[in-house]
C-alpha cells in the first residue's frame, strides 16, 4: 500500500534526524514522508532536506510561510499528499510520542476500516508513566467528554497518530475544518463520523517528548474542551460536501 505520512514540524531539529531513519527502516517500502515545516528557526527544514537526499523519492520537505499552526500544516500536507498517488495518508507527531514501530499495525488495521487511530485508551495502550496525575486525568476526561458530546465511537479522540484511507480523507472535505489545536483533531474525527467512516484503534503507549520544548499546558486543554461544543453546533445541519 502506498502511504504518505504527513509529519508536521516546528523546532524539531533534535527529533527529526532520529525519527526519519526509523521510519525509512520500517517494513513499509512504499512509505513516503512529507515533512511540513513552518519555518522553524532551529533549521528543521534544512536538516530534513539533508536527510531526504539519502532517501531519494521517499522524503519530501514542504516549507510553509503563512501563519504557523499544527492544523494548518496538516491541511496543507493533506492537499499535497492527495495530489500525489498515496492510497493511505498518515498523521504523526515528530517527537516520538507516537511510536513509529506501530505504523505497520495501523496499516494492517486499515484493511478493515477507513480510519485507523493510535489509541492510548484501549487495553494495551497508555500514557507516559511520568505524567502528573492532573494531566492523566485531564487527558482521559477530555477524550471521554468529547466522545460523549459528539457521539464518537472511539476511545482516544485527541490523538494525532492516524492513518486514513485516501477515499475517506477526500470525502470529508477537510477544508471546512476551522478549529485549531487539539480541537482540530476532534473536528476531523467528527467529520469522518458524519461521513460514515468505519474506525479502528490500535493500542499505543504515548511517551513524553525527550528532546525539544513542550507546548502543553492546562489552559490549552481546558480551552479545547469548551470548543468541542462549537464543533457540535457548526455541523448541526450536516457537513459541507
Ligand atoms: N508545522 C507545524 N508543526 C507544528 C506546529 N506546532 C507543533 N507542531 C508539530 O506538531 C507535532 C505535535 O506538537 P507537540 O509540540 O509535540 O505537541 P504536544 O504533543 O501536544 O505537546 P509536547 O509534546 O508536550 O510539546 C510535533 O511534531 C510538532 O513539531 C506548528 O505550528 N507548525
Ligand atoms: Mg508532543
Amino acid at each position: 500500500m502506498k502511504i504518505t505520512l504527513v509529519l508536521p514540524t516546528y523546532n524539531e531539529a533534535e527529533n527529526l534526524p532520529k525519527l526519519l531513519p526509523v521510519l525509512m527502516a520500517l517494513p513499509l517500502p512504499d512509505l513516503k514522508v512529507l515533512v511540513v515545516d513552518d519555518l522553524s528557526p532551529d533549521g528543521t527544514a534544512d536538516i530534513a532536506e539533508g536527510i531526504a537526499k539519502q532517501h531519494p523519492g521517499r522524503i519530501e520537505v514542504l516549507r510553509r510561510n503563512g501563519p504557523r499552526g499544527l492544523g494548518r500544516a496538516y491541511l496543507f500536507g493533506f492537499d499535497h499528499a492527495l495530489a500525489g498517488d498515496a492510497e493511505a495518508i498518515g498523521q504523526m507527531d515528530c517527537d516520538f510520542s507516537h511510536p513509529p514501530e506501530k505504523l505497520p499495525e495501523l496499516v494492517a488495521k486499515l484493511a478493515s476500516c477507513d480510519l485507523a487511530l493510535g489509541s492510548r485508551y484501549i487495553p494495551g495502550g497508555g500514557v507516559d508513566k511520568n505524567w502528573p496525575l492532573w494531566r492523566k486525568a485531564l487527558s482521559r476526561w477530555a477524550s471521554f467528554y468529547a466522545r460523549t458530546i459528539l457521539g464518537l465511537p472511539v476511545r482516544d479522540v485527541t490523538g494525532a497518530f492516524r492513518l486514513w484511507r485516501r477515499e475517506m480523507l477526500e470525502r470529508i472535505n477537510y477544508k471546512q475544518v476551522v478549529s485549531g489545536g487539539y480541537v482540530f483533531l476532534v473536528e476531523l474525527l467528527y467529520l469522518a463520523k458524519l461521513n460514515g467512516a468505519r474506525f479502528g484503534e490500535v493500542p499505543i503507549y504515548f511517551a513524553d517528548r525527550q528532546w525539544g520544548k513542550s507546548k502543553m499546558n492546562f489552559k490549552i486543554q481546558v480551552e479545547a474542551a469548551l470548543r468541542v461544543w462549537q464543533v457540535l453546533w457548526r455541523y448541526r445541519n450536516g457537513p459541507a460536501k
